[in-house]
């Protein structure tokens, strides 16, 4: 597979964006709406040590962007890697709170986005590897019993030509959610799927080892229609959607775009830290592109 070394990545610390570049030649993926259009191959290894920003802030504190920095919540690291020299840790703090509106609770958050313009009717492959460490700490399901703590999604976009701003107010069409579904569940990842109001629902379930690498590898077509967007998934090659699960996976024309690391909320803000790392995120047109094997 080509690799092309160029990581665009934005760092979110509440409504702060934050996008760097550990690049050895830039790699813009455009393809026109509606397209069916075959997309550059990417990977980012985190392998190319400290990336450079190339964009950053956001309303409304884009001054807890240094604090992340120079916290060290996002960082390169070279003990915990799936793949060569280093890998991503990312590690979600009481100090990093998101509020999307005066009527939504105050959440903790801090992510690494990779925005790609995969248009409507792309079909896509994407891999990614992340980790759950053992000194983990878990919600308690008896209070959470429904556990609201996404590690990657992807998120929609406003789209302007029908009022849209920005896509707060969205939910995101793939969702990964972190924790039990009671007390005698398996610890895991649910796969949530849809659009809000229409065809949101859990799409596949696979169970996380604390300690040991999960490869996760998601195909995806992108539309606003129910016969033909579709997702399938594996994690470490075990097939967890039974096929391609098929319903529309955007809520308008704009692409979405990844976001990896914590989104957690629906519980009183944590006192506690926790970390995940990741690595080897890829996207491809074919499965090849993408394996990591
Ligand atoms: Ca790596």
């Amino acid at each position: 597979m080509q690799k092309v070394k160029i990581l665009t990545i934005i760092i979110i610390g509440s409504f702060v964006l934050m996008s760097i570049s550990c690049s050895k030649k830039e790699n813009q993926i455009n393809n026109p709406p509606g397209g069916n259009n075959q997309i550059t191959p990417f990977t980012a290894d985190f392998d190319d040590g400290i990336f450079p920003p190339i964009e950053m802030g956001l309303e409304p504190s884009p001054n807890i962007y240094p604090q992340i920095l120079d916290s060290g919540y996002v960082k390169l690291v070279s003990d915990t890697v799936r793949n060569g020299v280093s890998a991503l840790k990312i590690t979600v703090s009481p100090v990093f709170q998101t509020q999307s509106s005066s009527s939504y609770p105050v959440k903790n958050r801090i992510e690494v986005n990779y925005k790609h313009n995969n248009f409507e009717g792309t079909e896509v492959w994407y891999q990614w590897s992340f980790l759950i460490p053992t000194y983990f700490i878990e919600l308690d399901p008896n209070l959470y019993p429904i556990p609201f703590n996404i590690i990657g999604q992807f998120h929609a976009v406003g789209d302007p030509s029908v009022g849209m701003s920005s896509g707060a107010g969205t939910n995101p069409p793939v969702a990964l959610y972190l924790g039990r579904e009671s007390a005698s569940s398996p610890f895991g990842v649910k796969l949530n799927y849809g659009i809000m109001n229409d065809n949101v629902g859990p799409a596949g379930y696979f169970p996380v080892t604390k300690g040991e690498w999960i490869d996760f590898k998601m195909h995806i077509k992108w539309s606003q229609d129910n016969n033909i967007g579709f997702i399938e998934a594996w994690a470490n090659d075990s097939l967890i959607t039974g096929g391609k699960y098929y319903g529309k996976n955007m809520h308008n024309t704009q692409p979405h775009y990844w976001k990896a690391g914590f989104y957690r909320g629906k519980e009183p803000l944590l006192p506690y830290n926790n970390s995940i790392f990741i690595d080897e995120f890829r996207v491809g047109n074919t499965e090849s592109e993408v394996s990591i094997q």
